[in-house]
């Protein structure tokens, strides 16, 4: 197996009209998750992932697992819980390009995990465990829970590839911030946005903010840049990577998830630390091209066909 992870994923209803969700009368139901954004886009690369969750003993819950199922991905550690139910969110489109999202998640199914749910997980038989910051902080269970995955991929020797994926409603002052640095020290790769940077660190500079990662003791640091593309710093190397232009982006929730999509298939495909940076940049770039989390991951032949089409843009 190639990934494994861990998180929540929820319901997500988009509407089908502009404007303020109070006058919206009709959504679409689909499903989101930071983890499973990430394991849909790997999968539809070709590669092999697993995720470790908890849904509702629900109708929301068997359509989560139906549509994780139905992409490849091994919902083998995913349980039913009959006494919560699944989390919900809605994005609302207050203009063509202002997207907001409401979250449902309080007691959620999901914020129940805790260390029982990687009993029985073979971390070591991984090539990567990847994380973000939203399950730490969805309970003190969770967070046990996340602890104990890393402990176990440390002892395993599996790296850690963590996304801080603020979600500033979720975390609870200093200690939440201590939280998120921690996995930062104990990954092998860190996967920051420059804001993400800013909140964590104080400065919207991206090699500060890389310098910080490493700092705490992640072996690599990858600042996502938006529109202008990444920065890359590892122990020995660093750099930049141009980012694939766009005519407009429909939808920006998601983009970083495809960019740790892309990034961990260039990983997986033993391509180099830039090239990977570069697959990134691109499936972002693409997940942004279409409404809603999941449905403009590209398959490998778009993703090659989208590359080479950027080609004198690259780099
Ligand atoms: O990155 C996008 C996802 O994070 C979002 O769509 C849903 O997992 C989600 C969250 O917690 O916000």
């Amino acid at each position: 197996m190639d990934v494994l992870s861990m998180g929540e994923t929820m319901v997500l209803f988009s509407p089908r009209s502009t404007g303020q969700m109070r006058y919206e009368t009709e959504f679409h139901a689909k499903i989101a998750g930071a983890e499973t954004n990430t394991l849909i886009g790997l999968q539809k690369l070709g590669h092999q992932t697993s995720w470790i969750s908890r849904v509702g003993a629900d109708e929301l819950g068997h359509k989560i697992i139906h549509a994780v199922r139905g992409e490849g991905v091994d919902t083998t550690h995913v349980t039913y819980d009959k006494e919560h139910a699944t989390g919900l969110f809605f994005k609302e489109k207050t203009m063509e390009d202002v997207t907001t999202v409401s979250y449902y998640r309080q007691n959620s199914a999901a914020s129940t995990l805790n260390e029982t749910a990687i009993e029985t997980v073979d971390v070591e038989s991984f090539t990567y465990v990847y994380l973000t910051g939203i399950t730490p902080v969805l309970s003190r269970s969770c967070e046990k829970a996340v602890q104990q995955l890393v402990g176990k991929a440390k002892l395993a020797g599996v790296p850690l590839v963590f996304d801080p994926n603020i979600r500033r409603t979720l975390i609870k002052g200093e200690a939440g911030k201590q939280l998120l640095k921690e996995l930062i020290g104990a990954a092998s790769l860190v996967l920051p946005g420059k804001e993400e940077g800013a909140f964590l660190f104080g400065t919207p500079d991206e090699k500060e903010i890389a310098n910080h990662c490493l700092e705490l003791g992640a072996k690599t640091a990858i600042v996502k840049l938006g529109a202008d593309g990444a920065y890359y710093k590892g122990e020995k190397t660093s750099g930049y990577v141009n980012a694939f232009p766009v005519s407009r982006v429909i939808d920006p929730v998601g983009a970083g998830d495809g960019f740790a999509a892309g990034l961990l298939s260039g990983l997986l495909d033993k391509r180099s630390l830039q090239e990977a940076v570069q697959r990134g940049c691109a499936v972002g770039a693409m997940v942004t091209q279409v409404n809603g989390d999941i449905e403009g991951l590209p398959t490998r032949a778009q993703l090659e066909a989208f590359m080479q089409s950027k080609r004198t843009d690259v780099l």
